[in-house]
């Protein structure tokens, strides 16, 4: 063995390819997405950091934010000993302002959002998505893109690819992603790491083992603090040295798990990637700088976010069979609204006329934010799988619809918000 083919390991051509998608400093790009001042400043993400409040942890910190020593999880205390507020920094003079950062509380529900706009790209992107949490996904990208050397250029084409992806996700949405690209989950999700934010590392199948060889233990997908402590005390500090450790010795202190981690560091994962779901709705939100009640003012948001809907469901291929509102009051009252119509459509004014309908019944309320939404989507099969640039002439075949079956018994685990035929449904939007 040459130490590079894995007993078992397909050829080059077969080998498949996985992206692995996270999103860099999620919730502060979330943050500079309606507050772009924030842009190339610390931001903190976290809670108790109101002068009294005195509690909470740092939920995440921007690059500029961690370059102080602020990172997830930490103490909020000691994130404003080693960062100061912008605000408290102008007030006293023995701080400097241009050594403090921006606080923000974490509006989860915001988050989310961005994060449906996300996966709906990736869907778009790739047939097989792992949603793994709000702001990291595992994409298989076989049958879109290959392993093969762009002629004349030291790049694969999976390369391009990864970078198309990430480039929508910056155009479209607006917020900065590390892609990983690599033969198998692990290793794509240690190279998705490596180079962030903004990074894309590709790992192509015959160099994972020379990758993963100096990672640090650590970083070893599935190694926690506990493990890595126990790792180094046998001696064992980067991927490689647990690459090369004997196996039979990793079981013995760690049982099973010795065995996957002994795998993972010599890139051998076979775990596929399995689905988690389609997009079954698009939906758009809109909050209002002061809550109003000022029924045209209402109006003229719904008609907007109504027309970004449908244009976006069309854009998509995407018919519905179900259009819907949320309302949301003060202080933070969600009220959502929806009708299914008989039959799927692409029909933007009916859009507008049922959102604006299921709307009136809150005439008289004080809003804070509202929202569209469209729901039971199926698509046009043929023009699924069309990306620009990106032509997969095999997969215009299949049948993508999708939300189908009886209620209870939806294809999307995600949905939350089922709605019966005729029936106007309160729940959650997403
Ligand atoms: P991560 O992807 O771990 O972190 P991140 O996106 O903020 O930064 P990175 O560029 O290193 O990927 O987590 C995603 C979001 O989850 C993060 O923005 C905030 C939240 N989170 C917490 O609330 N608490 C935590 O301890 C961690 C790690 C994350
Ligand atoms: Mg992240």
């Amino acid at each position: 063995m040459d130490g590079r083919t894995l007993p078992g390991a397909r050829s080059n051509a077969e080998e498949r390819i996985v992206l692995h998608v996270d999103m860099d400093c999620f919730y502060a790009s979330c943050e500079r997405l309606r507050e772009p001042a924030l842009e190339g400043e610390p931001v903190v993400v976290g809670m108790g950091y109101e002068p009294g409040e005195g509690h909470g942890a740092v939920a995440t910190a921007s690059y500029e934010a961690r370059e102080y020593g602020v990172e997830s999880a930490q103490a909020i205390s000691r994130a404003l000993e080693a960062l100061p507020r912008i605000e408290d920094a102008r007030e006293d003079d023995s701080l400097d302002p241009a050594d403090a950062g921006h606080y923000r509380p974490v509006d989860m529900d915001f988050y989310k959002e961005v994060s449906a706009q996300i996966k709906e790209i990736l869907h778009e992107c790739a047939d097989v998505v792992r949603e793994v949490s709000v702001d990291e996904a595992y994409l298989d990208v076989t049958d879109r893109t290959s392993w093969e050397t762009v002629e004349g250029a030291d790049r694969t084409l999976a390369e391009g690819y990864a970078r198309h992806v990430r480039d929508r996700i910056a155009r479209e949405v607006g917020v900065p992603a590390s892609i990983g690209v690599a033969p198998d989950m692990s290793t794509a999700k240690v190279a998705s790491d490596y180079d962030k934010p903004e990074g894309l590392v590709v790992v192509r199948p015959s160099e994972v083992r020379d990758f993963l060889a100096p990672i640090d233990v650590a970083d070893v997908h599935g190694v926690g603090p506990v493990t890595a402590r126990e790792l180094r005390e046998m001696g064992i500090e980067t991927a490689g040295d647990l690459a090369s450790a004997d196996p039979a010795e990793l079981r013995s202190r760690f049982g099973e798990r010795g065995r996957e981690l002994y795998d993972r560091a010599r890139g051998a994962d076979d775990r596929e990637v399995t689905p988690t779901g389609r997009p079954k709705s698009l939906s758009r939100e809109s909050a209002f700088t002061e809550a109003t009640a000022d029924a045209e003012r209402k109006r003229e948001k719904v008609r907007a976010l109504a027309a970004d809907v449908a244009e976006r469901a069309r854009t998509r291929d995407a018919l519905y069979r179900t259009i819907g509102v949320k309302v949301v009051t003060p202080p933070f009252d969600v009220h959502t609204r929806a009708r299914s119509l008989s039959g799927p459509v692409d029909d933007p004014e009916l859009v507008e006329r049922v959102a604006l309908d299921l709307l009136s019944e809150f005439d008289d309320e004080t809003v804070r934010k509202l929202g569209v939404r469209v729901s039971k989507l199926s698509f046009d099969a043929a023009d699924q799988s069309r990306l620009d640039g990106w032509g997969d002439e095999s997969a215009g075949d299949e049948d993508e619809t999708i939300g189908e079956g009886t209620d209870g018994e939806e294809v999307i685990p995600t949905d939350r918000d089922r709605h019966r035929d005729g029936q106007a449904s309160l729940g959650e939007f997403g």
